[in-house]
């Protein structure tokens, strides 16, 4: 609610409030190619999950073609999919990594 300072009369709408930041999902995509392990060693490593979360994660994103590995703030988002694409792509594969506002 807009309640007026005592000092100066400003308005103070927000004073209050916390601002939280915008989040992004980040998501791997199915391919044909990437061995299912590697796949599960990525979720394990990037995205700290254990051995059984992270294969039940990778069987969704076989069987669906996209699956969520994490939700954080714009710049984290961002180099985890950095991190994991350059990672892929040293080990020649094509495992895509991407971000989406939540
Ligand atoms: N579809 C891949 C395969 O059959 C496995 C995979 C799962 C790839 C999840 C990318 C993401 N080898």
């Amino acid at each position: 609610m807009a309640t007026k300072n005592r000092e100066n009369g400003m308005l103070e709408e927000s004073k209050n409030k916390i601002k939280l930041p915008p989040l992004y999902k980040v998501m791997l995509l199915n391919d044909d190619f990437t061995p299912m392990d590697f796949v599960v060693m990525v979720l394990q490593n990037f995205f700290f999950m254990s051995q059984e979360k992270a294969t039940q994660i990778m069987l969704k994103i076989h069987t669906e073609g996209v699956g969520i590995c994490g939700i954080y703030p714009s710049d984290i988002a961002t180099t985890k999919v950095q991190q994991v694409n350059e990672f892929s792509r040293q080990n020649q594969h094509p495992l895509m990594c991407v971000m989406e506002k939540n």
